[in-house]
């Protein structure tokens, strides 16, 4: 394949709340990567705001796999996130079976701060490792990686042990790399780890705490680091480079003082993508 590297992103779009396919599209073709958004749900704003008018896309999953497949499509990435119902993913696994020279990543968005989101069964959480188990990364952040691992989320800090702890066990559900975000760390608020099943090798970035949780996050984080691997990166400076735009774009946001459900104010700090090289902060965990 020539020119651009394609990622079909099978995601939502929200309206209002800076998530999903909404910060997904402009940062990954910030870093000149092309998006092929596969909504699986049409929101006028995400789950957070508690009202919200909702249209599933479950049956649109199908027809558009087929339709790829007539073109004889190719990407370089799949990458799903935020599903609307557990019926999706089998459409997921589908779209990874379709597809077996992508790189397949899954975000297993399930939740934040302890807690499932409104519109996610149990059923949707529980089949969610059956996507963690065919994907090449995940990057779930601790809510999420406590569900997959059936741990309750836990209340102050893990020390390093269990951190680990959790990057292995994550790992043995499949995939080669784990990255859990949102982990609270004593010494300095709030980190990023990871793990390469492959090399053994545990990494982590830390951050300056902020006090309020953006909606979106994740997301950026995600398609930040899928856009650093897809441009060759390795795992701890993909890391940082997520970590490094999103924890200034999150700092910039909250000097304004807006509400965490509007999201983060990446807007005018697109234009930093193109020119982070010089990232060094990342440690051996
Ligand atoms: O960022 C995760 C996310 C994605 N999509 C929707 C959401 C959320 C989190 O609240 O509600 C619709």
């Amino acid at each position: 394949m020539t020119g651009p590297k394609r990622v079909a992103a099978i995601h939502d779009i929200s309206g209002l709340g800076r998530c999903s396919l909404s910060v997904i599209i402009p940062v990954l073709s910030a870093m000149g990567v092309q998006v092929c958004p596969v909504p699986t749900a049409v929101l006028s704003a995400h789950t957070g705001y508690g009202e919200f008018v909702m249209r599933d896309l479950t049956d649109y999953l199908s027809p558009t796999l087929e339709h790829y497949k007539r073109l004889g499509t190719e990407f370089s990435c799949i990458y799903s996130g935020f599903l609307a119902t557990s019926e999706q993913i089998d459409h997921c696994l589908e779209f990874f079976r379709s597809f077996p020279k992508a790189l397949k990543v899954v975000d297993p968005v399930m939740g934040d701060n302890g807690k499932s989101y409104q519109t996610y069964t149990p059923e949707l959480c529980s089949r969610m490792s059956e996507l963690a188990a065919v994907a090449d990364i995940i990057t779930p952040n601790l809510t999420e990686a406590a569900i997959l691992l059936g741990e309750d989320y836990p209340e102050g800090t893990l020390d390093v042990a269990a951190i680990r702890s959790w990057l292995v066990r994550l790992s043995q559900l499949g995939p080669e790399i784990v990255v859990i975000t949102s982990v609270p760390s004593s010494a300095h608020g709030i980190c990023t780890v990871g793990y390469d099943k492959r090399r053994s090798s545990f990494w982590k970035v830390v951050g300056d705490y902020v006090p309020i949780s953006y909606s979106g996050s994740g997301d950026m984080f995600a398609s930040i680091l899928i856009g650093g691997i897809l441009q060759g990166d390795s795992l701890p400076i993909a890391m940082d480079r997520a970590s490094t735009f999103t924890q200034a774009a999150i700092k910039k946001t909250y000097s304004y003082g807006t509400d965490w459900t509007d999201g983060i104010m990446f807007e005018p700090q697109l234009y930093r993508l193109k020119g982070m090289n010089e990232l060094s902060s990342y440690t051996s965990l």
